[in-house]
């Protein structure tokens, strides 16, 4: 796995906010446009150089509002050189129609999941029409898709988009594991190499390990040749006992990671050559 394409230094993505944990909940969570600006910054200084967005309204809950998202985009290209990935996963209860207009935002990349799971007590739905809509839009408008994957079957399914459908735009083919969620597949070490023989020939591929899946599979992945993605979307807990301070100890720890795994953080611009994105 070591050979695989972008294997000698490391991509990390962070996801800051995501759509589950309410502020209420965890006060430090980025919500605003101003928090995120500035947690992109200390993040990009610390070693991440991609960023997967999820925003908030005023009241610190979930929106895909249009206006919004071109915002965020807008200001993050900015104030860093990140590149700029934008969730149409949304929340669990976000509409096909509004995850889809997400695209009209332009980001540099979007997250494309590719297929239905049990999420805790809920269900993310991604029915197959659906997958093939976003994936299909982002060839058109030359928005790079990064695969989630929450599941293994879900790689299964990614192959055959790729076979029906074509390559994505870029012609780059990304994947982003994300273990350990309720309903999906375990954070072990089992399922990562189960999932390794999996992805595709040729695709680069991060991963994810939510909660306490999350440093096993920092480091699975660092060892595999993969990247890495971290943010307080996935773990609030920085260790048994500890709260999550800051998304950027959460990347300067996976940077540290990185260097003693001999394969430190690109930057921006390399990731943008890995990833497939024009500059
Ligand atoms: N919030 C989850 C339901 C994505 O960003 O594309 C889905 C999610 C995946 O976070
Ligand atoms: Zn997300």
């Amino acid at each position: 796995a070591t050979s695989r394409p972008g294997a000698q230094g490391t991509l990390i993505t962070v996801a800051p906010t995501g759509a589950e944990h309410r502020k209420e909940d965890v006060p430090n969570l980025p919500v605003t446009l101003g928090e995120l600006v500035k947690t992109a910054q200390d993040c990009e200084r610390v070693g991440a150089s991609m960023i997967h967005i999820h925003i908030r309204d005023d009241d610190a809950r979930p929106t895909l509002d249009l206006a919004r998202l071109r915002e965020t985009v807008a200001a993050v290209r900015e104030h860093t050189r990140l590149v700029v990935q934008l969730s149409t996963g949304g929340a669990v209860t976000d509409s096909e129609e509004d995850r889809l207009a997400v695209l009209d935002a332009l980001p540099d990349s979007a997250s494309c999941t590719m297929g239905t799971v049990n999420f805790g007590t809920d269900v993310f739905l991604n029915r197959w029409e659906f997958i093939v809509e976003l994936h299909t839009r982002m060839q058109d408008r030359g928005i790079v898709p990064e695969y989630e994957i929450f599941d293994l079957g879900q790689l299964t399914s990614l192959h055959r988009l790729l076979d029906r459908h074509g390559p994505p735009a870029g012609g780059r083919v990304h994947v982003d594991l994300v273990m350990g969620v309720p309903g999906g597949m375990a954070g072990d070490l089992e399922t990562f190499a189960a999932a390794l023989r999996l992805i595709p020939e040729g695709a680069t591929f991060s991963a994810t390990g939510v909660g306490r899946a999350s440093i096993p599979v920092l480091l699975a992945s660092l060892s595999a040749g993969g990247h890495v993605r971290v943010g307080m979307e996935d773990t609030t807990t920085y260790a048994k006992g500890e709260r999550v301070k800051d998304n950027a100890q959460l990347v300067a720890r996976a940077s540290g990671l990185a260097r003693i795994a001999q394969r430190p953080p690109i930057g921006p611009e390399e990731s943008r050559v890995l990833l497939g994105v024009a500059s």
